[in-house]
C-alpha cells in the first residue's frame, strides 16, 4: 500500500518556529505571557497539533495590522470631522473592526449547543486484526490524534453545565485513513428507534416555542406529553431520570457508541460491535439538589473542571471497549440489535477493553476548535461500517446537511480542527470561503487531460468499499415487529439500581412530573410508568398526590391508516434479570485523584493540622483549597500565615467533594460565629459528601444540625459508613479521610431524609 503523504512536514517546521518564536519573546514578561510560552512549549506535540500549528497566530509580541496587513496606529478614536465632529465613512479601519464583529456569531448546534471540547491521544493495546481492518485498531506503535467534545443536548450555548440531560461524548480520531468520528452518548440508549422522529424529540424537550421557557430542563409538558405517548421511549427514560443524567465530571462518566456498529477485517468477515468508553476514575454523579445550586454558583463547572484538570495534569483518562457479536448471533438475544433503545447487556456479551483515550491538551481557541469541529456519524473508515438500524441511518444525513447552515457553505472540512492528517484530493471546487487552490484544468472524471488524477484507490490499497450486505426486501414505511418491546430493559435498568440510585429515579420523576402543569400528561406518565415498574409508578404518584390510573396510554407514534392494535407495545421479559454495571454503585473507587476539597479555617487555625490533611491530600493528587471568612491570609495560631484561597462569599460546598475543618479552639470559634461555615457544613452532609474535623474544631461540628444524628464513635467503620470523621489530625486521620474521600458519596444518609440546608 501506497504510504499516505504526510502534509505536515511544512507544518511541523512552523510549528517549531512558532513554538521557538513564542519562546524567545522579548523580556521583560508578563506573567500571562509566560504562561503562555510554558503551555506552548508544554504542548504534546503530534501530526495534529503540528497541522493546526500551521494555523494558529499569537499576537504576543506582535505589532497590530488591519486584516489586510496594515500597521495599525490608532485603535482607539475614529476618524473624524473634528475633534468633536461626525465619524466619516471612510475610516476603513473603523468599519472593518465593527463588520468583523457584527458577523461574529454563527448559529449554535440545533442540539448538543452547549459543550466543551480536548485534544488527546488514542494508544490500542492490541491489534484487532482478527474482526477489523482499520488502521489505528491495528497499530500499536503509534499515537492516534483525537479531539473529543462533551456537551449537554437540550440547552443553548450559554445554558448551565448541570441540566439534567444526557451528555455528548464525541470522539474524532485523525487516523492515516482519514478521520474517524465516534458520536455518542454517555448513556448506551436512546429515545426513539427511528430519525424521522428526532425533529419532534427535539422540539417537545427545548424550551416551547411562545414563551421560551424552560431553558436547559425536560421539566415542562411539552417534553412529558411526547413521552406519555411514546412508549420507545421508556428505557431511556430511566437512564435520563437516572443519576447518569447529572455527572460530577465528564472525566467521570461512561460514553458509548449507541448504535450496533460493523467491523470488517482483511478479509471481509464482518462483525457486529458496541463501543463503550469507560473512565479510569470511576463513574460518579452529583446530587439533584447540589446540580441546581451549582448552576447558580458556576453554571461552566464541567467546562471548568475538565479545564483545570488538563492544566493541572490531571489528564482525563478513558479505556475504549468493544462488545463484538458474532454476525450468526445476530438474532440469539431476544432484541434486535438495530433498536437503538437497546443495549447488549454485558453478562451477555463481555465488554474487550482495547485501547486508552488521554486528552492531554486544551484547546488554543474555544471558537475554531470546540464550536467548529463538525462531527459526523459518517465520517468512516476502512474496517467500520454501518449497520441498518434507522436511528443511525437517518443521523447519516443529518450531521453534513447541519453543517451546511452552522459553518456556512460546503467548505468547512477545510477548517483547521476539521482537516484529516492525510491529504484530501478530489474533484470538489469552489464555494463558500474555498481555502485550497487547486492546480490544473480537470476537476472532473474521467479526464485524460490530467492523467486521470486523483486516482481512485483500490481496495487492496486502502479504498473504501461498502460492506455487501445481502437485501432482498420490499420498499415499505414501516417498523420491524422487532423494535415492539418497550419496557423490558427499562426495567432490566431500574432493577439494576442501587437502593439510593432507585430512590434517585424516583425523585427525578416527582420533580419533573411535578413541573407539568397538565394532569392528562402526568397521569399518561403513572400508566407509563406502571409498565416499568408498578412500585415506582406508586410511589411517583403518591408524589404527585395521585392514584394509579386505570387505563394505560397506548403508543401513539401510529401511521394514518395504520392499525392501533398493531403498534402496541408487547410485553417481555429481559434474559438478564440484574446487570450489576448498569448501576454505578459498584463503579471505581479507588483514587482521589483531581478531587477537590475544601479546607476550612481562620485566624488562630492550628497550622500542622492543616498541612498535614493538605500535603497528604495533594500527595494523592487532590486539589486541597483554603476556605476562611476573608481572603487573603489568615495568622496560624503559632504565627504563621497561610494564604487563603477563596472566602465564604465566593466558595460553596457544592463546589466541593469534600470539607476539612483544620484544628484551632479560636478558628473554629470564629468559625462557629460565621452562618457560611456552618452553612457549608450542613450542606456537604446533606450532599452525602466526606466530612473531616480535627479534634479541637469539634465545636463547630457541634454547631451542625447533624451532629447529633451521627454515633459519635469514629471507628474506621463507623467512619466509612456515616462519612464523618472526627479526632486528632495525623496520618491516620488523613489516610481514612482520603478513603472515604474515594467513596464518592455517603448517599445511605438520604435514607432516613434528615436534611433540609
Ligand atoms: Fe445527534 C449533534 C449524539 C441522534 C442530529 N449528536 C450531536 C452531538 C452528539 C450527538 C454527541 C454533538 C456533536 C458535537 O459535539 O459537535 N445524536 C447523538 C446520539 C444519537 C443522536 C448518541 C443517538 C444514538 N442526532 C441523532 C439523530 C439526529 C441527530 C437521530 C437526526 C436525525 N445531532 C444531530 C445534528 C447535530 C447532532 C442536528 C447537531 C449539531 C451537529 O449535529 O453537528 O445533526
Amino acid at each position: 500500500m501506497k504510504s499516505p503523504e504526510r502534509i505536515p512536514r511544512r507544518a511541523a517546521i512552523q510549528r517549531k518556529e512558532y513554538i521557538s518564536m513564542a519562546k524567545k519573546k522579548p523580556s521583560p514578561k508578563m506573567a500571562t505571557e509566560a504562561a503562555v510560552d510554558k503551555k506552548l512549549a508544554a504542548q504534546p506535540e503530534n501530526i495534529k497539533t503540528e497541522s493546526l500549528a500551521q494555523h494558529t497566530a499569537d499576537a504576543a509580541g506582535e505589532k497590530m495590522t488591519t486584516n489586510t496587513g496594515l500597521p495599525v496606529n490608532d485603535d482607539q478614536n475614529s476618524l473624524k470631522g473634528g475633534d468633536r465632529g461626525p465619524s466619516l465613512l471612510e475610516d476603513f479601519i473603523l468599519r472593518e473592526k465593527i463588520t468583523h464583529f457584527d458577523h461574529e456569531r454563527i448559529p449554535e448546534r440545533v442540539v448538543h449547543a452547549r459543550g466543551s471540547g480536548a485534544h488527546g491521544v488514542f494508544k490500542l493495546y492490541k491489534p484487532l486484526a482478527e474482526y477489523t481492518k482499520a488502521g489505528f485498531l491495528n497499530d500499536t506503535e503509534n499515537e492516534t490524534p483525537v479531539f473529543v467534545r462533551f456537551s449537554t443536548v437540550a440547552g443553548s450555548r450559554g445554558s448551565t453545565d448541570l441540566a439534567r440531560d444526557v451528555r455528548g461524548f464525541a470522539v474524532r480520531f485523525y487516523t492515516q485513513e482519514g478521520n474517524f468520528d465516534l458520536v455518542g452518548n454517555n448513556m448506551p440508549v436512546f429515545f426513539i428507534q427511528d430519525a424521522i422522529k428526532f425533529p419532534d424529540l427535539i422540539h417537545a424537550v427545548k424550551p416551547e416555542p411562545d414563551n421560551e421557557i424552560p431553558q436547559a430542563a425536560s421539566a415542562h409538558d411539552t417534553f412529558w406529553d411526547f413521552i406519555s405517548l411514546t412508549p420507545e421511549s421508556a428505557h431511556m427514560i430511566m437512564w435520563a431520570m437516572s443519576d447518569r443524567a447529572l455527572p460530577r465530571s465528564y472525566r467521570m462518566m461512561e460514553g458509548f457508541g449507541v448504535h450496533t456498529f460493523r467491523l470488517i477485517n482483511a478479509e471481509g468477515k464482518a462483525s457486529f460491535v458496541k463501543f463503550h468508553w469507560k473512565p479510569l476514575l470511576g463513574v460518579h454523579s452529583v446530587a439533584w439538589d447540589e446540580a441546581q445550586n451549582i448552576s447558580g454558583k458556576d453554571p461552566d463547572f464541567h467546562r471548568r473542571d475538565l479545564w483545570d484538570a488538563i492544566e493541572a495534569g490531571a489528564f482525563a483518562e478513558y479505556e475504549l471497549g468493544l462488545q463484538i457479536i458474532p454476525e450468526e448471533d445476530e438474532f440469539k438475544f431476544g432484541f434486535d440489535l438495530l433498536d437503538a433503545t437497546k443495549l447488549v447487556p454485558e453478562e451477555l456479551v463481555p465488554v474487550q477493553r482495547v485501547g486508552k483515550l488521554t486528552l492531554n491538551r486544551n484547546p488554543d481557541n474555544f471558537f475554531a476548535e470546540t464550536e467548529q469541529i463538525a462531527f459526523h456519524l459518517g465520517h468512516i473508515v476502512p474496517g467500520i461500517d454501518f449497520t441498518n438500524d434507522p436511528l443511525l441511518q437517518g443521523r447519516l444525513f443529518s450531521y453534513t446537511d447541519t453543517q451546511l447552515t452552522r459553518l456556512g457553505g460546503p467548505n468547512f472540512q477545510e477548517i483547521p480542527i476539521n482537516r484529516p492528517v492525510v491529504p484530501v484530493h478530489n474533484n470538489q471546487r469552489d464555494g463558500f470561503m474555498r481555502q485550497t487552490i487547486n492546480r490544473g484544468k480537470t476537476s472532473y472524471g474521467p479526464n485524460a487531460l490530467g492523467n486521470n488524477d486523483p486516482q481512485q484507490v483500490k481496495a487492496a490499497d486502502g479504498g473504501f468499499t461498502s460492506y455487501q450486505e445481502r437485501i432482498e426486501a420490499r420498499k415499505v414505511r414501516a417498523r420491524s415487529k422487532s423494535f415492539f418491546d418497550h419496557f423490558s430493559q427499562a426495567r432490566l435498568f431500574f432493577n439494576s439500581q442501587s437502593e439510593p440510585e432507585k430512590n434517585h429515579i424516583t425523585d427525578a420523576l416527582s420533580f419533573e412530573l411535578g413541573k407539568v402543569k397538565m394532569l392528562a400528561v402526568r397521569e399518561r406518565m403513572l400508566g407509563l410508568l406502571m409498565q416499568i415498574d408498578k412500585g415506582l409508578a406508586t410511589q411517583v404518584a403518591y408524589n404527585l398526590g395521585m392514584h394509579l390510573p386505570k387505563e394505560i396510554p397506548g403508543n401513539r407514534n401510529i401511521p394514518a391508516d395504520g392499525d392501533p392494535a398493531a403498534y402496541q407495545s408487547v410485553q417481555a421479559e429481559s434474559t438478564v434479570a440484574v446487570s450489576p454495571v448498569l448501576s454505578m454503585a459498584g463503579t471505581l473507587k479507588d483514587t482521589v485523584k483531581s478531587r477537590k476539597v475544601a479546607i476550612l479555617a481562620a485566624d488562630g487555625a492550628d497550622a500542622a493540622s492543616l498541612r498535614i490533611v493538605k500535603d497528604a491530600l495533594e500527595a494523592e493528587g487532590a486539589v486541597a483549597e483554603v476556605i476562611a471568612p476573608k481572603m487573603g491570609v489568615i495568622t496560624a495560631a503559632d504565627g504563621t500565615q497561610i494564604q487563603v484561597d477563596q472566602s465564604f462569599l465566593t466558595a460553596a460546598s457544592v463546589l466541593f467533594d469534600a470539607v476539612y475543618v483544620a484544628g484551632g479552639i479560636n478558628a473554629a470559634a470564629s468559625l462557629e460565629a460565621e452562618a457560611n461555615a456552618v452553612h457549608f457544613l450542613n450542606e456537604a452532609f446533606k450532599h452525602c459528601k466526606a466530612i473531616a474535623v480535627s479534634g479541637d474544631a469539634h465545636q463547630l461540628l457541634e454547631a451542625t444540625y447533624f451532629s447529633k444524628k451521627l454515633s459519635g464513635h469514629y471507628t474506621e467503620e463507623n467512619v466509612l459508613r456515616e462519612g464523618v470523621l472526627a479526632g486528632k489530625a495525623d496520618k491516620k486521620f488523613s489516610a481514612l479521610f482520603i478513603k472515604m474521600i474515594a467513596q464518592h458519596r455517603f448517599w445511605e444518609r438520604e435514607k432516613p431524609r434528615l436534611i433540609p440546608a
